[in-house]
């Protein structure tokens, strides 16, 4: 559909390009709305409008329109979708989605998440679970199938989306659009690989976890890390241990090649600047628009208002594979108040274990991709099964960059045998990294942190070695 928003003509002017208009989509059989002005509608004979809550009344407008009128109202909140969803709206414009300069005083910036909110709360009732609904604000090409995807509830998923920028600033209207509509058809390429969802934990599991640590072994996976200045050497040394293939660069320029060569991004933001964001940020555009996948470690999420503002942006501006992080970083990713952390440590946490279980699903089921929040006992979801592992040991808690590192890991292991299931896959790198770690601790050589460090690389190694040559005995430890 068209929709004719004009701000500043005069009502003769209106008219005019109002009827100019109406003729060039007449012919092309898509209905034309204007926007707030229903007189203008009436005068030209268009299909609809478009009003605002601060416009006519729904029902006024229904009145002077009659029955056949398409009318499409702005909805801001569950509360006024659900109202005007009753009051007969035929569809609603939900946002504001994302900031963006087209439309002064937008109410309030609502993100993926809140659409979610939105979808689901007319889902609940018959009354207003069949009104359609498109999304708006700043909605454009490389972020349209993401949205529609991450923003469906089970039972109710947008129809579509309404743009402005994206096609009337575009150098070519014509293409932008046809280009959107391809893009809103089809699935984003992220959703391609390993989304058969996984029922059960497979008896498979002493067979898949050696498949996916051989295959990273043998096809030495691409991954490219953008991550803090403390553990680029360690994670580069892990990397190269589990097989994987590291490569340390914080330049976004360069994501897009890199993207393209097939590997796996590890956004860590443990020293986060204003100018690392925006690279992070033109990375994660990169490997979403190739469907490569994307580990975000949101290192001390919820310390600073930097960093807090830092993984808002970061989960607004693309789709990640897998959020890792201890408790206080995955609460703060689910958008919890009062989180305040100290440094980058965990703490002290006074939830138990089924709240935060409950926790991890709930924001893997919000977000569509899988959450792992590591601790003594690490729960990893999918969404719909929750696994938690007991492996490890407390020297990973004595060194520099065990989580970052695990990050790493997981992410290596993303890449390979791309149609299974990343849940598993991504328990294959835990297992791995953590069993390495008990084994390392045991070991005669080993007196504490310090000779901890070069022995867990080793172990890392060995395991790897042992499970090419069929040798599998280190995962009878997995609990
Ligand atoms: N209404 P762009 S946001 C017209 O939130 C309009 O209700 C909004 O423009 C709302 O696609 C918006 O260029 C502008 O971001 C959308
Ligand atoms: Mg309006």
């Amino acid at each position: 559909m068209v929709q004719l928003r004009e701000k500043t003509a005069e009502t003769a002017d209106f008219i005019s390009i109002a009827r100019k208009i109406h003729v060039i989509t007449k012919t092309a059989g898509i209905p034309l709305l204007i926007n707030d002005r229903i007189d203008v509608a009436l005068a030209i004979g268009c299909e609809g409008v478009h009003i605002g809550q601060d416009d006519m009344p729904l029902s006024t407008a229904r009145q002077l329109l009659g029955p056949e009128a398409i009318i499409g109202v702005t909805a801001n909140s569950a509360e006024e979708a659900i109202t005007a969803a009753k009051a007969g709206a035929d569809y609603l414009g939900i946002g504001t989605v994302f900031a963006t300069l087209t439309k002064e005083n937008t109410k309030s910036i609502i993100g993926v998440s809140g659409l979610r909110d939105i979808l689901q709360s007319l889902a609940a009732s018959s009354e207003t679970a069949s009104v359609k609904t498109v999304c708006i604000g700043g909605i454009n090409a490389s972020n349209c199938q993401r949205v529609l995807y991450q923003s469906a509830t089970p039972s109710k998923k947008l129809d579509g989306v309404a743009v402005v920028s994206a096609i009337v600033a575009a150098a070519n209207a014509s293409e932008a659009t046809s280009s959107l509509r391809k893009l809103i058809a089809s699935e984003p390429p992220f959703v391609n690989a390993g989304r058969k969802r996984l029922e059960q934990l497979p008896k498979r599991i002493e067979l898949d976890v050696p498949t996916h640590v051989k295959a990273v072994a043998e096809t030495n996976p691409l991954c490219h890390n953008m991550t803090n200045l403390v553990v680029q050497n360690f994670a580069a040394n892990v990397a190269l241990c589990v097989g994987a293939s590291p490569i340390m660069s914080n330049n976004g320029l360069e994501a897009s090649d890199l993207a393209n060569l097939g590997g796996a991004l590890v956004v860590n933001m443990g020293t986060v600047t204003p100018e690392g964001l925006s690279n992070y940020l033109q990375a994660l555009r990169a490997y979403n628009a190739v469907g490569g996948p994307v580990i975000l470690d949101p290192v001390g999420a919820g310390a600073t208002q930097q960093r807090r503002d830092a993984v808002r942006q970061l989960m607004a501006g693309g789709y990640f594979d897998v959020i890792k992080g201890n408790e206080n970083e995955i609460r703060t990713c689910a958008g919890m108040s009062g989180v305040q952390q100290r440094g980058v440590d965990s703490g002290a946490s006074t939830a138990t274990m089924k709240e935060k279980a409950e926790l991890v699903k709930t924001l893997a089921a919000r977000e569509r991709n899988i959450v792992l929040m590591t601790g003594e006992v690490d729960l990893v979801s999918d969404g719909h099964m929750t696994l938690a592992v007991s492996n490890g040991h407390k020297y990973l808690g004595n060194i520099t960059g065990s989580g970052c590192t695990l990050g790493t890991t997981i992410a290596s292991f993303l890449v390979v045998n791309r149609e299974d299931q990343k849940l598993l896959k991504v328990l294959a790198g835990i297992l791995v990294y953590e069993i390495a770690a008990e084994r390392a601790a045991e070991r005669a050589d080993v007196k504490g942190p310090g000779t901890f460090v070069p022995a867990f690389l080793d172990e890392l190694y060995r395991i790897r070695e042992e499970t090419k040559t069929g040798d599998t005995e280190w995962l009878t430890r997995a609990r």
